[in-house]
């Protein structure tokens, strides 16, 4: 059953920091669903990208998983045999509920789900690895050597699905801002609500420009970088080895 998501419909005594608990992992779908604009057809889009990019005998790795939704996709849409997926996430609370998920899918390619940092995963002989929604998560510091290590483990030609929400320069910002909370409220969420999600939110998720990325991207030695998607603050690349 997916629970609406009411985490922060509550006035709150004090806004504390934004964390993928019990609370959260219960209403995710119904959350990510109702904050990210496109976030179902980015997840099924992986899946086609997997069918495109999943080689016999490799890995696949789903960094930052939550409850598996781009493992799934992933696994159904990969076109070769022998394949294996490896979905990671930090938050007990995921991984538990990501566990069943997984049991209860009727797909065939094997899924491991680990409960840990992705800074700590070994990634190897990959031909995909997704961080949906989940660079954004991570101290900005500890950005490039992710993403360097996701590249050293892709064979040549895998590819990285890297989702992000962005920042912008100046005016677009604000454009931009002003259309998400639109979105916000057309799903249903109250201004106490977006608000005290925005609290919880700073200096939990960091967002950095289109052109940042790209760069950072480069740096790690993806050879090309192509943005596929945006839907208002929120995009999505990929990066080829
Ligand atoms: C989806 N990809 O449904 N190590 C492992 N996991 C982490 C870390 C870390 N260092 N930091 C954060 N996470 C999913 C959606 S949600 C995006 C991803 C969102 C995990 C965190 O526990 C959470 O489950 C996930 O990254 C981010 O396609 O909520 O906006």
């Amino acid at each position: 059953m997916n629970s609406r998501d009411c985490v922060f419909a509550e006035q709150q005594q004090s806004v504390a920091a934004f964390k993928f608990d019990e609370a959260v992992a219960r209403v995710f779908p119904d959350m990510i669903q109702r904050s990210v604009p496109g976030y179902s057809m980015v997840v099924s889009m992986i899946g086609l990208i997997a069918g495109r990019y999943a080689r016999k005998g490799t890995q696949l790795y789903d960094l930052g998983s939550s409850l598996g939704a781009t493992a799934v996709a992933m696994r159904h849409g990969i076109a070769c045999d022998d394949c294996r997926i490896v979905a990671v996430d930090n938050s007990e609370a995921m991984t538990n509920r990501c566990e069943k998920i997984i049991q209860d899918d009727d797909g065939t390619t094997p899924v491991e789900v680990v409960c840990g940092d992705v800074r700590d995963i070994t990634v190897e002989n990959a031909s995909m690895a997704a961080l949906n929604f989940t660079l954004q998560f991570i101290p900005v510091e500890d950005r490039l050597p992710l993403l360097k290590k996701i590249r050293d483990g892709l064979n040549p030609g895998g590819v990285l699905v890297l989702s992000e929400k962005l920042a912008f320069p100046d005016q677009h910002q604000t454009i931009l801002d002003t259309l998400y909370y639109d979105y916000k409220r057309a799903n249903g969420y109250s201004e106490l609500e977006i608000s005290q999600k925005r609290t919880a939110l700073e200096n939990v998720l960091v967002p950095e420009s289109l052109s940042d990325h790209k760069a950072r991207l480069l740096e790690a030695g993806f050879a090309h970088v192509v943005p596929w998607y945006q839907g208002f603050n929120f995009c999505s690349l990929l990066a080829v080895r």
